[in-house]
């Protein structure tokens, strides 16, 4: 067994979820339950506009560590299909494309990700996929993302506020939003750049949040961090049942901390100015 124990992290939520940190787990274990249920995780990323630069790496790095041996479905948004590189894949494993419209607004295109993630579950992947993860494009995998990930609601404590304190969690503090936190409630801040968890799991998530988004939308609110925002307080009213740590989305700008024994993924470092829309 290659689990060794932790002192040095949190490795169990206060209503008993896991903390899933590289030592907690044996991946041998795990595989021997979940391979023989022959199950298919589908994973969304949205690239957009200048963002389809970051695409090939992503699905490169993807298919050297993303649950490697299980049948994995990846789902591409893009409004430009035809710039999808072309990536070598394993026999079970296959990239669909979706086609979206561009948009002159970032805040849009990382918004809107809830209602198409809502819509491909719906109308494709009932009956086809068992998990979805919903990851940024702007990433890279360094490290495996495995079956130890698995659970019906399952989110990712953001890199920038694992060690902070709650005062300082960047979430929507006003309570006219649908994605308002009060001062002294929230469990972690978690990050908008992957989530995921059972088909009927991240429907309902992303069923909410797109409908608290729109509802913000037509009295003129934006969250402060838009889709993040909305997931923030669906994570805090919904507990999730297992939580990732920073291993599963660090930012390659942060210096790496001793917690951190692997990095599984990672966003690039990237220029907003030369990236997004306006
Ligand atoms: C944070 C979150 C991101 C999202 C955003 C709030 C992390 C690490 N990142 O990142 O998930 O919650 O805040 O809105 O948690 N995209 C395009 N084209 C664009 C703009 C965005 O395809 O022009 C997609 C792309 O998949 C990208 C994602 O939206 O990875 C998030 O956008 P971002 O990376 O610019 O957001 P960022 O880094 O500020």
């Amino acid at each position: 067994m290659s689990c060794v124990s932790r002192r040095d992290i949190v490795a169990v939520t206060p209503w008993l979820a896991p903390i899933v940190w590289e030592g907690t787990f044996d991946s041998h274990l795990i595989d021997n339950i979940y391979r023989p249920q022959n199950i298919t995780i589908a994973a969304t990323v949205f690239a957009v506009g200048k963002y389809i630069r970051f695409l090939q790496d992503f699905l490169l790095t993807a298919e050297q560590h993303f649950f490697i041996g299980y049948r994995v479905v990846y789902y591409v948004f893009t409004d430009k299909p035809e710039e999808v590189p072309h990536v070598n894949m394993a026999n079970n494993r296959k990239l669909n494309v979706v086609s979206v419209p561009s948009s002159n607004r970032w805040q849009e295109i990382s918004a809107r990700r809830m209602e198409l993630i809502q819509t491909l579950i719906e109308e494709k992947l009932r009956n086809h996929a068992d998990y979805i993860y919903c990851l940024d494009v702007d990433s890279k995998f360094h490290g495996p993302w495995g079956a130890e990930s698995l659970g019906h609601l399952v989110a990712v404590i953001h890199p920038g506020y694992y060690g902070g304190t709650r005062s300082k969690f960047t979430y929507e503090r006003r309570s006219v939003s649908r994605a308002y936190i009060a001062e002294g409630e929230g469990d972690f801040y978690y990050c908008g750049g992957a989530f995921g968890g059972s088909l009927k799991g991240v429907h309902t998530l992303a069923d909410t949040c797109r409908w608290n988004f729109e509802a913000d939308a037509a009295e003129g609110i934006e969250a402060a961090w838009q889709e993040e925002s909305h997931l923030n307080r669906y994570m805090w009213i919904n507990k999730p049942t297992k939580v990732l740590s920073p291993e599963y989305l660090w930012q390659d700008f942060k210096p790496r901390t001793p917690e951190l024994k692997i990095i599984r993924f990672s966003g690039v470092i990237k220029n907003y100015a030369d990236i997004r829309p306006n």
